[in-house]
């Protein structure tokens, strides 16, 4: 079975992620059949699209696939990192792409929902920010789509903390569009799908870029952007980057040093 499934019917695109063994985690070959099915859509003319996991998933995607981050001192989110692409990939696709929620949703996979455009999630979803809970120095546009997300407090308290945040209190500040029922999500998410490819599709397209660009700009000088790479090295080079990636493989807690 595919571990990514895709449907374009009506306008209306469909991203199934279905990788049970490994709880949907962001691996190359996910992310590859994530972007393929995104480039099948553009040529299809999709109006919109849905991200979704299978129905009734507890966890919707664990985040970047552990086994695939480097540890020989190589940046882990580097401009071509799997991650990095799909980011890029969902933010510059011409149309709308709603983030249909099932489950928990964990590190890498909270930016690629926050990535999206619309969010809709079931009363059980949680979303957790986890590059402290592994010693990940998460790079400069992944940190940008958690601050244009969320309000700057309470991305401090989920990088800080790594704990996961409700959707309750998601959609309380806004993080999110809405919380519906397991047993409603699906209609309500394809009604509001069915809903937009109505609208004109070039105005939408050309809003939805739009917005991305003026997210997009903060002024950070070339010193200060060599500044936090640096700094990035100083963590990625760090025994408790390595610390926390060999805790996850071992399954056990990582003892973080500050070294
Ligand atoms: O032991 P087996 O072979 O059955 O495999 C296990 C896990 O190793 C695997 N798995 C993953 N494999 C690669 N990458 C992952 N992110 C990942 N997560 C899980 O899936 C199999 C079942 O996992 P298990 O036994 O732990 O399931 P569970 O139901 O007890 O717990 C589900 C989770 C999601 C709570 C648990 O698997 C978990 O905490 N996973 C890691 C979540 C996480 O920290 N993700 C962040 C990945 S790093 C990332 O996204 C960025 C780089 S950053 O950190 O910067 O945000």
């Amino acid at each position: 079975m595919a571990i990514v499934q895709s449907e374009l019917a009506d306008h209306i695109g469909t991203i199934t992620l279905n990788h049970k063994e490994k709880l949907n985690a962001l691996s190359t070959e996910l992310v590859e059949g994530v972007i393929s099915a995104l480039d099948e859509f553009r040529r299809g003319k999709a109006r919109v699209v849905v991200l979704r996991a299978k129905p009734g998933a507890k966890v919707w995607s664990a985040g970047h696939d552990v086994w695939e981050l480097p540890v020989d001192g190589r940046d882990p989110l580097g401009w071509d990192d799997p991650l990095r692409s799909l980011i890029r990939e969902i933010e510059m696709f011409p149309a709308p792409v709603i983030a249909m929620i099932e489950g928990s949703v964990w590190g890498g996979a909270c930016e690629t929902i926050f990535a999206c455009d619309l969010i809709i999630a079931s009363p059980g979803t949680t979303f957790a920010v986890t590059p402290s809970r592994l010693g990940v120095p998460y790079n400069v546009s992944g940190v940008l789509t958690f601050f244009n997300a969320a309000p700057y407090r309470l991305v401090k308290e989920m990088a800080f903390t790594a704990k996961p945040v409700s959707a309750q209190r998601a959609e309380q500040v806004g993080m999110i569009n809405y919380v519906v029922d397991n047993d409603r999500i699906e209609e309500f998410t394809y009604e509001m799908a069915r809903g937009i490819t109505q609208n004109a599709p070039l105005s939408i397209s050309v809003m939805k870029d739009q917005l991305r660009i003026l997210a997009g700009a903060h002024p950070m000088s070339p010193q200060g952007f060599e500044r936090i790479q640096g700094l990035r090295r100083v963590v990625y080079d760090s025994n408790d980057y390595k610390e926390g990636i060999h805790a996850f493989k071992e399954k056990r807690r990582p003892v973080f040093t500050g070294t």
